[in-house]
This record gives C-alpha cells, structure tokens and sequence, in this order.
C-alpha cells in the first residue's frame, strides 16, 4: 500500500468540540472519549470489528442531553472516512455482515457510492439503554452517510434486549466497513465503478 489511508479531522461548533484521527488499515486500537459512555461502546466495536484505528474525542453540551454530541461523533467520524478513503482506487466498494449476539441479529450493507442514503429500520424494544436514547442511533448514522457519501442499510432483523439490539447493529457495521475499504487485490488501481469515479 503506497499511500497511509489516514485522517484527521476537527470540527468546532458552539454545541460540541470534536477531533476523529483514524487509520483505515489499523489494527482496531482505539482512544474514545466522547463523554457518552455508551456511544464509546459502539465506537469500540466499529474498531474492533472494523480493524480501523480510531480517537475520538468530544466535548459536547451534555447538560442538555447527548443528542448534539452523538449526531455530531457521526458527522466527524464520516468527515474523516471521506478524506481517509480518498479516490476510492482497488477498494471493495460493497461491504455486508450479519452479526448475532444471542437472541439479536442485524445485518449491514454499505455502499461506497458518493451518495449519501439511509434505511435505518431497527425496531428498539425499548426507548432507553441506561442513560442512552435509543434514538440518538439513527441521529449517529444519518450524520455518518451525509457525510462519508455513503449508501447505508441497516436492519436489525431480531432481537429481545435493546443493548444487543444496538450492539449487532454497531458490530455489523463494522464488519461491513472493513469489507468494503480492503483493497481488493485483482482490482488494484482501479475505480469500482463504470462511471470512472465514485
Ligand atoms: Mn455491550
């Protein structure tokens, strides 16, 4: 690999302070400190699962409530993918995974397609996971496909607990990124696309 597949990003706002360094062909080490215990849990697992070297660090307005910093870790985190990938040359471009835990079962598909596009469909069985409204997830991936240009499904397909709910969700995704940024070997150099661009 000639090129470091890294970025940096800040991004200042009067709501939240937030500053993303990743390494897409990292090892899954991971520094995040966004001041949402939970949000760091699925982070975790987006690095762990995804191979991708990840610090995250937040300071967000969580005396009204974590909805900006969340929201706002998503848009950071697809502001550095979209620099970090580049133009796109010999990646996979699709990446899928399935992932269960226990009872829970979701599936992630992604496309690198320079198009930002959401199906979110993850029927929480509850509303809160400890302190951490389940609707900020959805807040988290819009932010991210807005702004890594990326088309994203996610659909948790079952699931009783609403942290494992949550958490195949995370760990899916993880997996479906780290398909779709490998380079892929027979395609080196190449753009996966007939359009010639992405
Ligand atoms: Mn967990």
């Amino acid at each position: 690999m000639s090129t470091p597949r890294t970025a940096e990003v800040t991004r200042n706002t009067n709501e939240t302070q937030i500053s993303v360094a990743i390494n897409l062909d990292g090892t899954g080490r991971q520094i995040l400190d966004t001041g949402v215990p939970f949000l760091d849990h699925m982070l975790d697992q987006i690095a762990r699962h995804g191979l991708i070297d990840l610090e995250i660090h937040a300071k967000g307005d969580l005396h009204i409530d974590a909805h900006h910093t969340v929201e706002d870790v998503g848009i950071t985190l697809g502001q550095a993918f979209a620099k970090a990938i580049g133009d796109k040359k010999g990646i996979r471009r699709y990446g899928h995974a399935y992932v269960p835990l226990d009872e829970a079962l979701s599936r992630v598909v992604i496309d690198f397609s320079g198009r930002p596009g959401l199906e979110f469909h993850v029927p929480f069985t509850r509303s809160m996971i400890g302190a951490f409204d389940v609707d900020l997830t959805s807040e988290f991936f819009h932010g991210f496909v807005n702004h890594a240009l990326v088309t994203l499904h996610v659909d948790n397909l079952r699931g009783v607990n609403a942290h494992h709910q949550c958490e195949t969700v995370f760990k899916a995704f993880g997996r479906a990124l780290r398909m779709a940024i490998e380079l892929d070997p027979r395609a080196a150099g190449t753009i996966p696309s007939t359009k010639g661009s992405l």
